[in-house]
């Protein structure tokens, strides 16, 4: 027996050590670096080690892999010599490599339409329960966001009474509302009711290519039937549903979630807030909110600041209760309380290492499968709240959130929170980084501060774009991604166009990066803008880069530029406008469907890291080039973030000179450039 035992383990059974993380390569962030090498000498794994020790699939990279059949996968990379006369490669059915790209493209789209429509039909459905009033937790808290949609719905806000045009009760209105929003997933024939509110002559392009949706479901569902082995099997037929399904997202389930969650839980405007792991404290009741919807955060932020909760906290021997988010979740709860944000998608693994987050509580998207495994490591309670997203590891605790129970189900959760409060090791270290910051700039918010009530439009933020001060408008956003250096992409491409007088709209954790690099600050605009953006921030008192919201608040940036549509002098269509999207770090499929409505509006619009689109040079040439032709807008890549900025500069400028406007430029600069010398005189 001993024998057997003392044997030589075989070679092929050595474990190769893993490799770490060299936390400076991993991230720019002190605080992130501080975490995860505090995490390598607890020996907990994180992310950034992961992705050290797995590579990602060549060919999955390239777009060209398909299981879309039992008979596959069959995978078709790039010949290394390149592609000769013809590119015959092609899967067991006769898939071509366009084919497979555009399918896999396409069904990236249906998934981040679906995330973020399916969020908006929960936040409708909790809509409906407060227009019906069985629920006391939600209520329509801003009326006059609920009058301001309605129109679009076709919904009356006045009633006629013998001849008189009186307001309607806004009850009514609200169950109307609710009615028809909830429609607009299922209805069985027109088109989105949100689609007129495009600028005219964007909607007349989509008819004219025949990609105006139906319903939001029945586009995602198109795109699984047409994707499946043997049906859509041409590039561009492929794509073009993709394009309906992504219309669908950011005129329809994203821009409902928005404006319905504006009328539940109000509109944001600016507060001031602080970002980054910092931000929790070693006294308080640490709670960590991530995920994406507001509907249990609003409860939780509104039940944690009740006597009752704070006198529990302190019975416990803590000071308070510190709410903190990560996420999107996080930017809805800070663009309208002002809650901090405690860190971005690659950071939620490092708030729980902190040793102080007492429980973090997560509903949907974008939640690690291995915080479960890092909370292990620590007493955090990690708490799953929506039906639809729970956890296969048992240390989780599950409280399904009913809307209906919610401030109850809220307090339960706090008490978690609280009563683990004395459950915490010895072993607490929470970074010290933190940066001040000014968020929630919605459509309106921006009106008021750039356009002023009394045009009450954007015509003086496109009076400064015409004069030249700004010379145009970027929208960046998308997450993190463990395959490029956390937040280097974001932070250099945002400091490129704000040297470059170009104004940045940001969302999602774009918005978690600029926050924590102290950008979203009305002072960063003299240290990093050029001279006629820093003027024009410095003149109305906002900072360089606007905070816009989560993820679904992309449908925001559609809107912001159609109202600079509107307010006249730069064209008559988004794709006249001097604007450009961007997205330097995405990962999620929610991110190309974003990226795909930005680029559908008329918007060029760039990502980095990679797209699933290099193995099929043809199919990426028609989203890159010819889809200019169509919408206006285009797809790029560009990895290195000063070229991706440049790039995003250059169509600027191009469509500065195609509306006239390019020489205004030359002149403000050059009488910045004399004031400027005669002051240091
Ligand atoms: Fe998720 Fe919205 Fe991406 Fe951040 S940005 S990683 S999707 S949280 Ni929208
Ligand atoms: Fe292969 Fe065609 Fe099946 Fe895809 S659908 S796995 S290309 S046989």
């Amino acid at each position: 027996m001993d024998e057997v035992i003392k044997k030589e383990p075989k070679v092929n059974m050595v474990k190769k050590p893993k490799k770490l993380a060299d936390p400076i390569k991993a991230s720019i962030d002190e605080s992130t670096q501080e975490m995860i090498l505090r995490a390598q000498d607890l020996g907990i794994e994180t992310v950034f080690d992961r992705a050290e020790n797995m590579k990602p699939c060549n060919i999955g990279v390239q777009g060209t892999c398909c299981k879309n059949c039992g008979m596959g996968p069959c995978r078709l990379p790039l010949p290394k010599s390149g592609i000769g006369e013809e590119d015959d490669r092609k899967g067991l059915c006769g898939a071509s490599a366009n084919t497979i790209a555009a399918r896999n493209f396409i069904r990236m789209i249906a998934g981040g339409a679906a995330a973020h429509s399916d969020h908006g039909r929960g936040v409708a459905e909790i809509f409906m329960s407060a227009a019906r009033k069985e629920t006391d937790a939600y209520r329509i808290k801003d009326k006059n966001k609920l009058l301001s949609i309605a129109p679009y719905f076709n919904v009356d806000t006045t009633v006629e009474v013998d001849g008189e045009k009186l307001d309607r009760d806004i009850d009514e209105i609200a169950l109307e509302v609710g009615e028809k929003a909830l429609h607009e997933w299922g209805k069985p024939e027109g088109e989105l009711m949100y689609l007129k509110r495009a600028p005219a002559a964007l909607y007349e392009k989509w008819k004219k290519n025949g990609v105006l949706p139906r319903n939001i479901d029945r586009e995602i569902v198109e795109i699984m039937h047409r994707t499946h082995i043997g049906v859509d099997q041409d590039y561009k037929n492929l794509i073009k549903q993709g394009t309906r399904t992504a219309i669908a997202d950011g005129w329809g389930g994203s821009m409902m979630a928005t404006d319905l969650q504006d009328v539940l839980f109000g509109t944001p405007y600016p507060l001031q807030s602080e970002a980054n792991l910092g931000v929790m404290k070693e006294d308080h009741v640490n709670i960590v909110i991530h995920g994406h919807e507001p509907i249990l955060s609003e409860m939780i932020v509104a039940t944690a600041q009740t006597k009752e909760m704070e006198d529990y906290a302190k019975s416990k021997g803590a000071k308070g209760i510190q709410l903190s988010g990560i996420c999107c979740t996080a930017n809805e709860i800070l663009q309208r309380h002002g809650v901090p944000l405690c860190g971005t998608f690659l950071q939620q693994e490092l708030a729980i290492i902190t040793g102080a987050c007492d429980a973090m509580v997560v509903d949907i998207q974008c939640i690690f499968q291995n915080v479960a495994n890092v909370a292990r490591c620590f007493h955090t309670k990690l708490i799953t709240t929506h039906p639809i997203a729970k956890m296969e590891q048992d240390n989780v605790i599950h409280i399904e959130f009913d809307e209906h129970y919610a401030m109850e189900d809220a307090k339960k959760i706090i008490k978690i929170a609280i009563d683990n409060f004395e459950n915490r090791g010895s072993d607490v270290m929470i970074p010290t980084h933190k940066a001040p910051q000014i968020a929630g700039f919605g459509v309106e918010a921006i009106q008021y501060h750039l356009g002023g009530t009394f045009r009450g439009s954007y015509y003086t933020l496109n009076d400064n774009i015409i004069n030249g001060r700004i010379r145009g408008v970027a929208g960046v956003v998308g997450c993190n991604n463990a395959r490029t250096r956390h937040n280097e992409g974001h932070i250099a491409v945002v400091k490129e166009l704000l040297k470059n007088d170009v104004i940045v709209l940001t969302t999602g954790c774009n918005g978690i990066a600029c926050a924590m690099e102290g950008l979203l600050t009305p002072e960063s605009a003299s240290v990093f803008c050029g001279p006629g953006l820093a003027e024009v921030c410095e003149t109305v008192g906002i900072p360089p880069v606007l905070h816009v919201g989560s993820c679904v608040d992309n449908s925001r940036i559609l809107l912001a530029a159609t109202e600079m549509v509107k307010a006249g002098g730069l064209g008559n269509d988004i794709s006249d406008l001097p604007v450009a999207g961007s997205a330097p770090e995405w990962m999620s499929e929610k991110a190309i469907s974003i990226g795909h409505y930005f680029v559908t509006a008329g918007v060029y619009t760039v990502f980095g890291v990679t797209l699933p689109t290099s193995g099929a040079p043809v199919f990426q040439k028609y989203i890159f080039e010819e889809f200019e032709k169509l919408y206006g807008g285009m797809w790029d890549l560009e990895v290195d973030p000063i070229k991706h900025a440049k790039k995003m500069i250059a169509h600027i400028d191009k469509k500065r000179e195609a509306l006239g406007i390019d020489r205004a430029r030359e002149r403000i600069m050059v009488d910045m450039a004399t004031r400027r010398e005669m002051e240091s005189v």
